[in-house]
């Protein structure tokens, strides 16, 4: 087979994403992205994986197919049922997380067929990815190595003053500010350990940085990120190319699902029905485990709100999603529940297009456990959050839209996290938000927000140019 000029002149993408649900939906929302200008992309993963993330993403199937996925095997893991911790950390997932490692000789050996096939090879890999891609500059001499961080800006702020113990060597006033929580206690010990392998190849051959985090929301945090980044390599190239989320992505009217399938799902034809902002959508994302005595409390707070809700209620993920063990037992409501809400909320069970609810004109509110994901979607769309963080860095970008970018509540306290939130306490955040004058002047911020991020991901706007930016720097 002969090899066009074409194809040697060319430059080639291998996205290598980490093996949890917000990481790979990331990296893939990146793919989408750098596909639309043209440019060949690979997403690297194993097969289950890369089943995981097509069966969820929300993006419109064709556009799939520009997509190379390269499905590889892992070896069997125990995918055992979630359970509480005491940092909420979902450790059962540290089974799947750990067969990662296994991609190394994988993906060494696809980059290898692949760097005869193109001018270069750009390699964009998840920092928990690092230990997978180490070969990657011995192997392919046309390769650059480019890392992407999942997290805000202010989580890795934090991350950094944790490094040097409580802020000792930052001189700066703001990253200083008790307000802005620290990681400490809300990861496991298995999973530091499994971060700790990858530190020893972060650094070293790697061409730049890429964060899913925007100057509209981060740009002070951004600036100090890059100020460290450069101290210590002063030709690191940086790029804040966020918000990536499928909204800034795909047209919103491409994310309507009665287009593809003109039978609107029954919670969605419900939302239709209600008045303009008078929704509360819930939902815990794919790691939180919550105890049958929470899910009481929240059903109770949200029956004495009287507020209309989505409550999307699903066990956290397993380390295999399609195994039998997923559909075992689901949580559990109290009895009366469902009938005492009737045409006040719907309890869903099942994997949401959580854009499209977010994005309908009855939904007022997002309670949340604070993944990045979800801050994001929910920012862009202009909805104010309740934030429920629970663990790693859903306690910074918590903070982060509460404290700082100020559209959202606060459901309590950090720190608690043994006791329960009652009933009471989810009541009135869930009636100062959806009810209130304050709730209302949190949602007219929220809105001029959603706005003005919408801008920044058009021509012209802050986060298209540094997506240009970063895509004339790899194809130069
Ligand atoms: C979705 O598409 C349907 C049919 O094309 C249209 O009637 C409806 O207004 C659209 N909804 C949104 C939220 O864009
Ligand atoms: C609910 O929790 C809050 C905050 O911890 C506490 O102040 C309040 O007294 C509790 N209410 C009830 C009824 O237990
Ligand atoms: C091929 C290449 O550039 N390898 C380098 C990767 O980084 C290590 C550590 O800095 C160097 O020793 C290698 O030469």
């Amino acid at each position: 087979m002969a090899t066009s000029q074409d194809q040697l002149s060319s430059v080639i993408v291998l996205m290598v994403p980490f093996l949890a649900q917000s990481h790979l939906n990331q990296l893939l929302q990146l793919s989408h992205v750098v596909s639309s200008y043209n440019i060949p992309v690979h997403y690297v993963s194993s097969a289950l994986h890369n089943s995981q993330v097509k069966s969820r993403a929300p993006n419109p199937l064709h556009h799939l197919a520009k997509i190379h996925f390269h499905d590889f095997p892992t070896p069997h893991f125990v995918s055992p049922q979630p359970t509480k911790t005491a940092s909420n950390f979902p450790v059962h997932l540290m089974p799947a997380l750990e067969a990662s490692v296994h991609l190394r000789q994988p993906f060494s050996d696809l980059l290898t067929r692949l760097s005869t096939t193109a001018r270069r090879v750009v390699v964009i890999h998840d920092s928990m990815m690092s230990y997978v891609v180490q070969d990657t500059a011995s192997l392919a001499h046309n390769s650059e190595t480019y890392v992407f961080h999942c997290i805000s800006a202010i989580s890795r702020v934090s991350f950094l003053r944790d490094a040097v113990g409580g802020g000792l060597e930052i001189g700066h006033e703001l990253i200083n500010q008790a307000k802005i929580p620290s990681w400490e206690g809300f990861l496991e010990p298995r999973f530091e350990a499994f971060a700790d392998k990858q530190v020893p190849f972060m650094k070293a051959n790697k061409s730049g940085h890429l964060y899913n985090a925007c100057r509209l929301i981060e740009s002070e945090f951004l600036d100090f990120i890059f100020e460290k980044e450069l101290e210590s390599d002063h030709n690191m190239k940086l790029w804040a190319i966020g918000p990536l989320d499928s909204l800034t992505i795909f047209k919103k009217n491409s994310l309507n699902s009665s287009d593809a399938n003109s039978e609107k799902v029954y919670y969605l034809e419900w939302l239709e029905k209600q008045k303009p902002n008078s929704v509360l959508y819930i939902s815990f994302g794919t790691t939180t485990f919550l105890e049958d005595g929470q899910i009481e409390e929240i059903a109770i707070g949200l029956e004495k709100s009287e507020v209309k809700f989505i409550w999307v209620l699903r066990d956290a993920d397993r380390g295999d999603i399609f195994g039998d063990e997923q559909k075992v037992r689901g949580p559990q409501l109290p009895k009366w529940f469902e009938e005492r809400v009737e045409g006040k909320g719907m309890v869903v069970r099942e994997w949401v297009p959580q854009l499209e609810i977010l994005g309908h004109p009855s939904t007022g509110g997002f309670m949340s456990h604070c993944g990045w994901n979800s801050c994001m979607e929910s920012m862009s769309l202009g909805v104010p959050l309740i934030a429920w963080p629970m663990h790693s860095d859903q306690p910074m970008n918590a903070a982060l839209v509460t404290e700082f970018v100020k559209v959202g509540l606060a459901v309590g306290e950090l720190g608690n996290r043994d006791e329960l939130v009652n009933s009471s306490t989810i009541e009135k955040v869930v009636k100062k938000l959806m009810s209130s004058d304050e709730g209302d002047e949190i949602r007219k911020r929220a809105k001029e927000l959603g706005d003005e991020l919408r801008k920044a991901t058009a021509e012209g706007g802050v986060s298209r140019m540094e997506m240009d930016s970063l895509i004339s720097h790899i194809t130069r």
